[in-house]
């Protein structure tokens, strides 16, 4: 639920600004685009002037929400300018600055209207209205909750954009933070004009070939401990390379091996350019991993956390699933 007290905020901040900022976590996913899209069709349609600065390049498979172009890759030096002209800003699916990387540090000093919105479990205050929902299935869930009490015109992308959020944040209504709310908001789009297939196949059947193979790799290379309980996998610049991939074509891997019976916890480790870990831990349910995903300085939902940790994946892997083992007590 919408603290009445924030919405009312927001329905200011929406009338009294002109030019509005969006913006979303690092390697943004589609539940941070899909938030964005919505929310920019809502202020365009109330004429207003929509900026969305990303991190990274939009996902191919995300690109075909955005058919005008409107995600933009935020660069400090081309656009520091015009970010400082902004009357307000919407932070969404992320309440962490250091997730905003240079971006988020222009932000935090400039004295505008911010606006966070998310369903990960707050660390830090973001802005003068924060709606952090951890209860909410995804971020889309609550845009689109913030979308209707705002007597905004759904249709189009943005509900196309609503229902990808929901989808892809809940593993296709998969995850343990699958709700009826999110059922309900899945109905209601399709009611207004989505069609479920449409969006699985760009969301999930335009892979590349490439991404298989390496997928192929990783099922292939599994380690299991615990009785088949915990299971790992390690992702190496050298497998990337040689599959001719790139780090974002892992999205979603780390899900894979919760089909395998047995399998209560999981995790990826993704060597970075630089050198880092990059950790994913998914449970089943059984295990909470937030508090472990925190041991290593990250953070995220009770049963899906990831963590970045300075240090080679050789030294890391063994530190971590030491760690792991201990939560099979
Ligand atoms: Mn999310």
């Amino acid at each position: 639920m919408i603290d009445p007290a924030a919405l009312q905020q927001i329905q200011s901040i929406i009338q009294n600004g002109k030019r509005f900022l969006l913006t979303t976590h690092v390697n943004a996913d589609g539940d941070g685009i899909g938030s964005e899209i919505a929310l920019s069709h809502h202020l365009r349609d109330l004429g207003k002037e929509v900026h969305i600065f990303n991190h990274n390049p939009t996902p191919e498979n995300l690109e075909f929400l955005d058919p005008r172009n409107d995600l933009q890759l935020f660069e400090a030096q081309k656009h520091g300018e015009l970010v400082r002209e902004m009357d307000a800003v919407f932070i969404l699916d992320i309440s962490d600055w250091e997730r905003l990387r240079d971006l988020g540090k222009l932000l935090r000093a400039l004295p505008v209207a911010k606006v966070c919105i998310d369903h990960h479990p707050a660390e830090d205050r973001m802005g003068e209205v924060d709606i952090i929902l951890p209860e909410a299935s995804s971020t889309g869930e609550i845009v689109y909750d913030l979308l209707i009490k705002l007597d905004a015109r759904l249709q189009g992308k943005m509900v196309e954009a609503l229902y990808t959020a929901v989808l892809t944040d809940t593993g296709s209504f998969r995850f343990s933070n699958t709700n009826s709310r999110a059922h309900e908001i899945a109905a209601d789009l399709i009611a207004r004009g989505v069609k479920p297939h449409h969006i699985y196949q760009e969301v999930y059947e335009r892979q590349p070939a490439n991404k298989m193979r390496l997928l192929g790799q990783i099922l292939n290379n599994l380690n299991f401990s615990k009785d088949g309980r915990l299971v790992w996998f390690t992702v190496t610049q050298a497998m990337l390379r040689a599959t001719g991939t790139q780090p974002r074509d892992t999205e979603g891997f780390a899900d894979f091996p919760r089909g395998i019976d047995g399998v209560e916890l999981c995790l990826m480790f993704l060597e970075t350019e630089k050198g880092q870990t990059k950790i994913s831990f998914r449970s089943k349910g059984r295990i909470v991993i937030n508090g472990l995903a925190n041991r290593f300085g990250g953070g995220g939902h009770p049963y899906a956390s990831g963590a970045l940790v300075d240090g080679p994946v050789q030294e890391v892997v063994p530190r971590v699933v030491a760690e792991a083992k201990e939560f099979f007590a």
